[in-house]
């Protein structure tokens, strides 16, 4: 294919190589439609996502109390958010923002503002048919769910032997067993599992656990949300299961750990999902893990937008350490170009530019349309310096690196002996 030598030919072709990018979605919150109410969907799902929630009761300062919004229901919830936060305000948020984009890119009108036509169109839509609809919408080969047997709901979905979609991968979710040893006891027991103390008894059948798990699952990946007080080396229980639980069967069944640092959860209980904040994390923890164990592999993003340059530079000298995802509260576009531009000019392609973190299906569509625009214009400016210096890349090569900065790079990663 012929080199580009014109730097608006070159961002037209960066801007195609985005736009047509199949992407990997490598952490979600999405469930096959065979498990039930797990999958959420539709447009009430969309304007009750909890960071709409959290958006709402900001702007209604003290006007709503937290208990009457949580007894209406669902469909009351959604005109609420609606009228609060898209009709009596402009809808400028990024999680506001998306809700449109995502609507119109199903090809709705929401210049009407109508939210009962909307909802109609939804009524008629079938849950099968709909879900390819929207990987192809987003642009997916697939996406990685979040699965939790510590959620007796989700558990027996799995031990009901229901059938998941091809275009859904897991991920096996084991925050209790790092971050509430008692409670992640209480679940195993009941499921036939004795771990009590924090010993090797407690430990080996903690593992076994784990193991039952990964024989059922076959995730890509295990991992956890982990508070910003989560320190490597040390005393505390997290550090003791990290040494004697997770890295032991990372290694028995080649796993990566998913490390996700830095959530303070419920700090305010009343708002629920929504109700969690965010604290800087300790980098150390993760230098010191990737340093102590170099056979296993780390998958790592942090909720602090301070953490974020730290972070970037250890992926430089840790192989076993890959950066995914603007996450969450970074997920917004002004934080998201600047990560994206810190990474990509620190690790080139070797880091994840984004995950959805995806609760409802229908978010896919404006997550990945948003990141797109963004990673098109940072790309347009790194291949632009770099044409300046005379190096003329070509269409296959803007396409591969995107791919790999969307994608590749994680398969490469968790693919590596
Ligand atoms: O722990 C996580 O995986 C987080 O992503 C939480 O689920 C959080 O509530 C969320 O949805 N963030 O986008
Ligand atoms: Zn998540």
């Amino acid at each position: 294919m012929s080199k580009l030598t014109d730097p608006s030919a070159l961002a037209r072709a960066v801007e195609k190589a985005v736009a047509e990018c199949t992407i990997t979605d490598i952490h979600t919150h999405l469930f096959p439609p065979a498990h039930d109410e797990l999958l959420l969907w539709g447009v009430d799902e969309l304007l009750t996502y909890h960071y709409l929630v959290a958006e709402l009761f900001a702007t209604n300062v003290g006007r709503l109390a937290y208990e009457n919004f949580w007894h209406m229901s669902k469909s009351d919830q959604a005109a609420l958010i609606w009228k609060t936060l898209f009709v009596e305000h402009g809808p400028i948020s990024e999680s506001q923002r998306g809700v449109l984009t995502t609507l119109r890119r199903l090809g709705l009108d929401v210049g009407n503002r109508d939210l009962g036509r909307i909802r109609k169109w939804f009524a008629e839509q079938n849950i099968d048919s709909y879900l390819p609809k929207v990987f192809e919408l987003a642009g997916l080969d697939y996406a990685v769910m979040t699965n939790d047997p510590f959620v007796p709901i989700e558990a027996q979905q799995w031990d009901d032997c229901k059938p998941g979609v091809d275009l859904l991968r897991t991920a096996l979710r084991i925050d209790p067993l790092i971050v509430n040893w008692p409670k992640a006891c209480e679940v195993m027991s009941e499921c036939g599992f004795e771990a009590e103390n924090l010993d090797e008894a407690g430990y080996a059948e903690a593992r076994r656990f784990l193991d039952s798990w990964v024989a059922r699952l076959n995730p890509l990946y295990m991992a956890a949300s982990l508070p910003p007080d989560f320190h490597f080396p040390a005393a505390a229980t997290m550090a003791s299961v990290v040494e004697n639980v997770v890295i032991p069967t990372a290694r028995q069944h080649n796993l990566p750990m998913a490390m996700m640092i830095g959530v303070r959860k419920r700090i305010n209980p009343a708002l629920g999902d929504a109700g969690d904040g965010v604290g800087t994390g300790d980098v150390t923890a993760v230098q010191n893990l990737c340093m102590k164990y170099p056979d296993v592999k780390f998958l790592v993003t942090m909720l602090s937008r301070v953490n974020q340059h730290e972070l970037t530079v250890l992926a430089r000298k840790c192989p076993n350490l890959h950066l995914f995802g603007c996450w969450w509260f970074c997920n917004n576009p002004s934080i998201i170009d600047e990560m994206t531009r810190q990474r990509i000019e620190m690790l080139g392609t070797a880091v994840t530019l984004q995950h959805s973190d995806a609760r409802v299906l229908d978010q896919l569509i404006y997550k990945w349309a948003h990141t797109r625009k963004i990673v098109a214009n940072v790309l347009t400016d790194k291949y632009t310096d770099i044409l300046a210096t005379g190096w003329q890349p070509t269409e296959a090569e803007i396409a591969r690196d995107a791919r790999d900065l969307l994608g590749g790079s994680f398969e490469d990663f968790i693919a590596a002996e």
